[in-house]
């Protein structure tokens, strides 16, 4: 089986669409397809974009059909948790102000509407990880033993029942550490006094570092981020181990969630992140098509500039 793999949508439901057309997907009853192949969506299909429901409606039966298949991003994971009260009071994920902003988009669109319920059910059957035999599939971070320690206890179909979902709820909880690294992957903590502004604004003094990397040695040469952040993370020697075992003949695993910028490229002989900011001016939405292949080839990528942007400048 040959697949198409998909980064992050973020609501841009249109660039998704000429994407899809690209790679010779049709639209047949309502369903994309393509004639041989299959595509396998990273994760984040909402927040920040202005389509939150026009992805929903493209994906979503697409996933059902059978004609893509999915993980869940921690976007979707955020939307159920921030859904579901707490006993005692409050939510899984807190309304607050920073929480709000980042899932507004997404709540306009949705929140008081007869389908927000059902829509929260159909993501949490999305599954934390895939593995398709001859590659794998996680939004941030393939941890084998998270993985297979959820497996184990929750079920090898690696779906967020409530028991999960509480569990990944509750820091302290090896679930809770075991959820946050497969969909927001590993971060460190920078030597004390050193931060740096994400490209929200928002103030950070932990960095996603590149899990996999053995020869990184400095906090700098582990960041996995925007390359316009890259020379605000200090040279010093990492403190502490930022490693996930990710052996260089495993299968390839592909990811989402870094919002990288460039031309896309293999991180790694097995392991490409396809999240490159569609819903940053100047982004791309980027998929990568796998036809067998053990080492990954920086050919075989298809970007589509962000569409939204463009229309968006057009009409202001
Ligand atoms: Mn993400």
């Amino acid at each position: 089986m040959s697949y198409d793999i998909i980064g992050d949508i973020h609501g841009h439901a249109r660039t998704l669409e000429a994407l899809l057309g690209t790679l010779g997907y049709a639209e047949v009853d309502g369903v994309y397809r393509h004639p041989t192949r299959r595509a396998v969506f990273l994760g984040d299909f909402i927040d920040r974009g202005p389509a939150q429901r026009g992805v929903i409606r493209i994906v979503r039966p697409m996933i059902d059909s059978g004609s893509a298949l999915a993980v869940m991003g921690n976007h979707e994971f955020n939307a159920i948790a921030y859904a579901t009260p707490r006993a005692g009071g409050g939510y899984f994920r807190e309304h607050d102000a920073h929480n709000y902003q980042q899932h507004k988009a997404f709540l306009d669109a949705w929140e008081y509407t007869a389908d927000y319920r059902e829509l929260l059910d159909w993501f949490a059957r999305l599954p934390l990880w895939l593995d398709l035999g001859g590659l794998r599939v996680v939004h941030a971070c393939w941890d084998g033993a998270a993985i297979e320690r959820i497996a184990r206890f929750y079920g090898r179909d690696g779906r967020l029942g409530n028991s999960l979902l509480y569990a990944a709820c509750s820091p302290g909880k090896w679930e809770y550490k075991a959820v946050e690294t497969l969909l927001k992957g590993k971060e460190i903590p920078l030597p004390v006094h050193h931060r740096f502004e994400d490209v929200d604004g928002i103030v950070r003094h932990h960095i996603r570092v590149r899990w996999w990397d053995r020869g990184a040695r400095s906090y700098r040469a582990a960041f996995l981020g925007s390359e316009q952040l890259v020379t605000a993370i200090p040279d010093d020697r990492i403190d502490g181990d930022h490693l996930v075992e990710y052996a260089h003949d495993d299968v390839p695993v592909f990811i989402g969630h870094y919002w990288l910028g460039g031309t896309p490229a293999p991180l790694a002989g097995n392991i490409a992140c396809l999240d490159y900011s569609v819903a940053r001016p100047g982004g791309q939405l980027v998929a990568y098509r796998w036809d067998g292949e053990r080492e990954l080839d920086a050919r075989k990528f298809v970007a589509e500039p962000a569409l939204e942007f463009t229309l968006t400048e057009t009409l202001a």
